[in-house]
């Protein structure tokens, strides 16, 4: 997988890297370099061999940045229509991120403004270097977040602290944000590439059924009443209870064995 501009692909111990690499812009996400998302996130989906993702910003030059928000060169040249459009396209390729079936964790390494911090709420996991920053600063643009940021936000930190960060624009750093629920986890900047990969290696390893299943309950089951989500738990209980990987699970904790899953 070479063929993108935009951004960097590598694979390693079953876990793949998706960096945004725009130096230029610190990372912004072009209408192009969201294209080029959406197309690796489906590759990766298909991929049996990768069991889990990274998402992190490629090294500037200049500044750590994940991602410095949408292309606001690129909006600037837009009227109406097309902003709807690039707004629509956003949220596209930020979904074949949250439903690719497979974890996928957010390495956020500097910036993570706007797009950027939308693109880090669409991942799973969020760990964050304590010196990133992350905000949505559209409101002193003059404009609204696009790619999901009204509807992620609330939902991750609650409405009131996601009104405040989306009315006054405001940045805050990674030990902030650890400590309103938007990151996770909060780790040393040179600290961060190891903890976010040995994190996704490590899921990357378990069953794939069941892996599948666990994003697609809690992620299904979010936005419903609890009944409706327990009765989706069940059926996708009696799901699992059809594959030939909950027979190695029980049978291999029974033998006293690891479990070797086959994804089926
Ligand atoms: N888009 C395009 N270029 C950018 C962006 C961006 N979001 N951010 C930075 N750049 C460029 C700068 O223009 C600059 O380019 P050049 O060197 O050619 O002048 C280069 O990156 C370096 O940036 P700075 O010189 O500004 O670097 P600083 O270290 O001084 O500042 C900041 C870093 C604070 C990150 C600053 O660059 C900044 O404020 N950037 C914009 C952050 C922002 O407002 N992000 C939100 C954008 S809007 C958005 O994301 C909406 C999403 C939904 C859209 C829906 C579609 C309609």
């Amino acid at each position: 997988m070479s063929s993108f501009e935009n951004l960097l692909w590598e694979e390693k111990d079953g876990v793949l890297w998706v960096s945004i690499h725009r130096p230029r812009a610190l990372n912004a996400l072009s209408s192009a370099t969201l294209k080029e998302l959406e197309g690796a996130f489906r590759s990766f989906a298909e991929r049996e061999d990768l069991g889990a993702a990274v998402v992190t910003g490629a090294d500037t030059g200049k500044k750590p940045s994940f991602a410095a928000g949408a292309d606001i060169a690129e909006m600037a040249e837009m009227t109406g229509l097309a902003l709807r459009a690039y707004s629509r396209l956003g949220q596209r390729a930020l979904d074949a991120i949250a439903t690719c079936g497979k974890p996928v964790v957010a390495a956020i390494n500097g910036f993570a403004l706007g797009g950027g911090l939308e693109l880090a709420m669409a991942c799973h996991i969020r760990l964050a270097a304590d010196s990133a920053r992350l905000g949505q600063p559209e409101i002193n643009l003059g404009i609204i977040p696009g790619f999901g940021g009204t509807q992620r936000l609330p939902r991750l930190v609650g409405q009131g602290v996601a009104l405040e960060l989306l009315l006054s624009g405001d940045n805050i750093d990674g030990t902030q944000a650890h400590r309103i629920g938007l990151v996770d986890r909060v780790v040393a900047a040179d600290e961060l590439v190891e903890k976010a990969h040995s994190l996704a290696a490590r899921l990357a390893s378990k069953s794939p059924v069941a892996r599948r299943l666990i994003l697609d309950a809690v992620l299904r089951g979010e936005d419903r009443p609890l009944a409706d989500g327990l009765a989706l738990e069940s059926d996708l209980f009696g799901v699992v209870g059809a594959t030939e990987d909950v027979r190695e699970g029980l049978s291999a904790f029974l033998e006293k064995r690891k479990p070797t899953f086959k994804g089926r």
